[in-house]
């Protein structure tokens, strides 16, 4: 029985849920991925293709992808799709011009198929920098309300001072919790 137990134990434990890291180019997502499984802020340069780290929080595991986001890099997302669970949106807070092509991204993946169960975390970046948009003006560009098949939190976030990560991440376990 002990044994039966500690193998459902293990087998629970070492589940892993699958994470994608999206965002136009620049938006902060390989900052993200490795903030998340360094604990640090680590210098990037343009990810081609994409990285993948392993985060674990609270004994719950995470496989986090960060995948480029040039305009050339993001016809292939949609090959991240399966099985992920959860989906992280970057926005650069401090973007006028390009918000519009994140709402057209942001919104073309949710109708996917294979992200039809997927929870939506968006960091509003670099909330740092003078003049960002707020979390508000990010939520309203974006439609966010408009989303209701799937559940999503909006949080603010600043890697300097590692600002908002907690509470996103927080946020997403809070959603297997009730799963
Ligand atoms: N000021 C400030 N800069 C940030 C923040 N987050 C990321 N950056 C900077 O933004 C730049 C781009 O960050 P990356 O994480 O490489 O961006 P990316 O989304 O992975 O970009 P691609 O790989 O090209 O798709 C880097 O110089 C980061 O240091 C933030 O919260 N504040
Ligand atoms: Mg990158």
């Amino acid at each position: 029985m002990g044994i039966l137990f500690t193998r459902i134990w293990r087998l629970f434990n070492y589940q892993e849920h699958n994470v994608i890291v999206v965002g136009l180019d620049n938006a902060g997502k390989t900052t993200i991925l490795y903030q998340c499984s360094m604990n640090e802020v680590v210098h990037t340069s343009p990810t081609i293709g994409s990285n993948v780290e392993e985060t674990v929080i609270n004994n719950t595991r995470f496989l986090m992808w960060a995948i480029g986001g040039q305009e050339s890099l993001r016809s292939s997302w949609n090959t991240y799709y399966t099985n992920t669970e959860f989906v992280i949106v970057a926005v650069d807070s401090t973007e006028r011009e390009r918000i519009s092509v994140t709402r057209e991204e942001l919104h073309k993946m949710l109708a996917h198929e294979d992200l039809r169960k997927a929870g939506l975390l968006i960091f509003a970046n670099k909330q740092d920098v003078k003049e960002c948009k707020t979390v508000a003006e990010i939520s309203q560009f974006l439609k966010l309300i408009s989303i209701k098949d799937h559940q999503w939190h909006v949080q603010a976030r600043c890697a300097l001072t590692g600002e908002g990560l907690c509470q996103g991440l927080e946020w997403m376990m809070s959603r297997l919790k009730i799963r």
